[in-house]
């Protein structure tokens, strides 16, 4: 048996490297990879939550079968590469960085105590677990007055819901913290807050923590639907042909083979993997979503999609209007990223592709877009799913490609996630973008833009104290 003092150790910084590797893995177009690391990140921080609440008790049979689990999924992870040397010394570099961290953390803390680079994290668990809790506390007996109090607002609600003369966003996430910056600096910086309609979908998981905190918190009167993707019951693998693919034995063993695991090829098989991990539905739906708009708003004409590592700096309300030119979306270019361009994602061996796309064009920056719905639905094409490789950016070229209006860069500054961005672009930037790994509400974000992340979060909250968010 090992001690626990070093299980406890190694499951922080497997959690740490596993971390880095989801958003690697996310950005590298393995969806079911960073799925399976997302859950057993999940696992083994609850494993170090519990800890922390009754120590000095560690479960250890339970925790060494956590840190075992882990060092599976990290190793395929490693195993796979990715995209060459850049990544990699990147990471160990990240590696590096945190193991010291939690090692200077560990001197100065008590024997489980709060480990920096977990923080905030464990802190956005705990948040779900609390406000979940709420929700279901809320809705039985004792709750009962308080919707009937909201019955009113609920039905003013329901109107704005399908109005098209109003101005209409989506965010599709599983993070609350997240969501609530993205509609708060909408709110805050929007000129007619009544006019204002957010349409959030998440993942059965994180429902009714989302509905929870939408309900307690009032962001300037701001009309807030939540769905939830496991409601859409139209969006199974028979129409959907990502989710198709998504489940397909062979792209399982595509992304599970080039391990010495990998191979056997059929239902249980592809690696060591453990069969409940496999499912990607949750992440990947989330993800896929965008991509099928006019059926998640069958009643909405246009529509601005955000992603819920934005925030909002100026009244969007403008864009409603731009001309789209009979396009379907209007975006940003991002000519100066390589990564973005379109032979990276798509398969140019096909002779169709090759024929119809110039492989040095210029890729379309996702994550703050004028969707024109009506346009879509004029114009939809029923994409040959074999073209792309897998992944949420690969369709979204496709599907969009020779329909996208391009806006004007100061609409949506992207790279706030990994690169060094300018002050005046910034300041400019209507939407920020913290697109790469480096998260506003991770410990690894530059502390420079989390400053503008955190103007729009209410660390006073009493939840967010309780769960040590700060
Ligand atoms: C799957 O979606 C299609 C299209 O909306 C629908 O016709 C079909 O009934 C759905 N199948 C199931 C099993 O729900
Ligand atoms: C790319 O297209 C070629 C020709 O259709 C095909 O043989 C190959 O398997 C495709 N590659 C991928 C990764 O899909
Ligand atoms: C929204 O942002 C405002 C202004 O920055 C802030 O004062 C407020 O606490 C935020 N509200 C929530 C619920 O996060
Ligand atoms: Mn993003």
């Amino acid at each position: 048996m090992m001690d626990p003092d070093s299980i406890s150790q190694q499951l922080v910084i497997q959690i740490s490297l596993a971390k880095t590797l989801v958003v690697v893995a996310k950005e590298n177009n393995n969806l079911q990879l960073a799925w399976e690391l997302s859950t057993q990140i999940r696992r083994s921080q609850s494993l170090l939550s519990n800890a922390a609440a009754k120590p000095p008790v560690l479960n250890s049979a339970e925790s060494e079968a956590a840190v075992r689990q882990m060092a599976l999924l990290l190793q395929t992870a490693q195993q796979l590469h990715y995209d060459g040397a850049a990544m990699i010394a990147r990471l160990k570099a990240q590696v590096q960085a945190l193991e010291e961290t939690a090692a200077a953390e560990k001197e100065k803390s008590t024997r489980y105590g709060q480990i920096a680079a977990e923080e905030l994290p464990k802190g956005l668990y705990c948040l779900g677990v609390r406000l979940t809790r709420e929700w279901y506390r809320s809705s039985g007996p004792s709750g009962r007055k308080v919707a009937a109090a909201s019955e009113g607002r609920k039905a003013a609600t329901a109107r704005k819901l399908t109005d098209n003369s109003l101005y209409h966003y989506c965010v599709f996430s599983d993070n609350v913290l997240a969501t609530s910056a993205v509609v708060n600096s909408t709110m805050v910086n929007s000129k007619h807050p009544e006019k204002v309609v957010f349409h959030l979908v998440t993942d059965g998981v994180n429902y009714a923590a989302m509905r929870s905190w939408f309900t307690m918190n009032s962001f300037r009167g701001a009309a807030v639907e939540v769905q939830n993707v496991d409601d859409f019951s139209w969006l199974n693998a028979s129409y959907v042909p990502v989710l198709r693919q998504l489940q397909d034995s062979g792209t399982k063993s595509f992304y599970f083979s080039g391990g010495d695991g990998g191979g056997s090829g059929n239902g249980g098989g592809g690696g060591k993997i453990p069969v409940k991990f496999r499912n990607p539905k949750y992440l990947s739906m989330l993800n896929h979503l965008r991509f099928y708009l006019p059926e998640v708003f069958p009643a909405l004409e246009k529509v601005i999609f955000l992603d819920d590592d934005v925030i909002v700096q100026r009244d969007l309300a403008a864009l409603f209007s731009v001309e789209l030119g009979g396009n379907v979306m209007g975006a940003v270019e991002t000519c100066m990223e390589t990564f973005h361009r379109f032979h990276k994602y798509l398969n140019f061996s096909h002779p169709l592709v090759r024929a119809h796309f110039d492989s040095d064009a210029c890729g379309w920056a996702f994550g703050m877009n004028v969707v024109d719905l009506r346009a879509w639905r004029r114009r939809n094409r029923n994409a040959d799913h074999t073209l792309w490789k897998l992944g949420s950016l690969p369709p979204g070229l496709l599907a969009f490609y020779g329909l996208v209006q391009r806006l004007e860069p100061e609409w949506h500054v992207l790279g706030l996630g990994y690169a060094t961005v300018g002050a005046a672009e910034l300041r400019r930037g209507a939407v920020v973008h913290w697109n790469g790994n480096q998260k506003p509400w991770l410990k690894i974000g530059n502390e420079r833009y989390k400053a503008i992340w955190d103007r729009y979060v209410d660390f006073s909250h009493p939840l967010l104290q309780q769960c040590n968010v700060h």
